[in-house]
């Protein structure tokens, strides 16, 4: 494949993101991709620090301001270091969560406006965007199940935040997907994964080569 290409995996916690960056990952590997598998907050050694600051402690260890600035400074390191080379250099990163999820969780659900969180975007990461955004949607108690299910689950300090926090968080991510058709694709994550893993690679056809 030629091209480098950015793609984002997003919603809520249980959705089968990180499952599926790794299906997604072998199948354009399968294709002759040289594929970049990553995650956020984190993905790059200062970013994993941060990480550590942002999803442990107290849930209220942070202003509403300062998790935003957090997580903009993350992606920064982030974006520099490892997801802008790598697509540079012609590889597909695909990332566990990116900025619409600062959209959502600190924007949408926390009260920081969309545009106080693109503009943090745009002094951290230079406004770099995915070429796709794939958005996991999957009913609230199916959700719930996958991750009880999870051997030694315990939420982080923004998992547990309560259920209207999280509907709110959903309702962004279905918002975002009808504002901006050509970047967010919606998939149906409610089957099992392999079924979820051909929706995602259906909704990318446009972009393989
Ligand atoms: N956050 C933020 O606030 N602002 C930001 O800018 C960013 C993040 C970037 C990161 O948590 C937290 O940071 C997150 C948002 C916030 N908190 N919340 N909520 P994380 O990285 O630790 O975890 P997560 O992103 O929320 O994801 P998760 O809970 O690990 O879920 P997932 O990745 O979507 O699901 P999974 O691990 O692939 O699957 C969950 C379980 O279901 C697992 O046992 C699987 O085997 C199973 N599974 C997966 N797919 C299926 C299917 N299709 N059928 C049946 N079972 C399945």
């Amino acid at each position: 494949m030629a091209s480098g290409r950015f793609i984002s995996l997003e919603g809520g916690e249980g959705a089968g993101k990180s499952t599926q960056v790794k299906a997604l990952a072998e199948a354009l590997r399968a294709r002759g991709a040289t594929v970049v598998e990553t995650r956020e907050p984190g993905g790059s050694p200062g970013a994993e620090t941060i990480r550590d600051l942002l999803l442990t402690g107290a849930v209220d260890r942070w202003t509403p301001r300062a998790e935003a600035l957090l997580f903009a400074a993350a992606r920064a390191d982030h974006v520099a270091r490892v997801i802008r080379p790598a697509v540079e250099s012609g590889a597909w990163v695909i990332a566990d969560r990116f900025l619409d999820s600062s959209r959502a969780y600190q924007g949408g659900a926390s009260g920081i406006t969309d545009d106080d969180i693109l503009s943090l975007h745009r002094i951290g990461s230079g406004d770099f965007l995915p070429d796709r955004t794939l958005v996991l949607a999957v009913p609230e108690d199916i959700a719930e199940a996958r991750t009880a299910a999870r051997d030694g689950d315990r939420p982080d300090r923004i998992g547990g935040r309560d259920r209207e926090y999280h509907r709110g968080v959903a309702r962004s991510f279905a918002r975002f997907a009808e504002q901006s058709p050509e970047r967010f694709r919606m998939i149906d994550a409610s089957g099992d994964a392999s079924a979820v893993t051909s929706l995602l690679l259906q909704a990318l056809t446009d972009l393989l080569p």
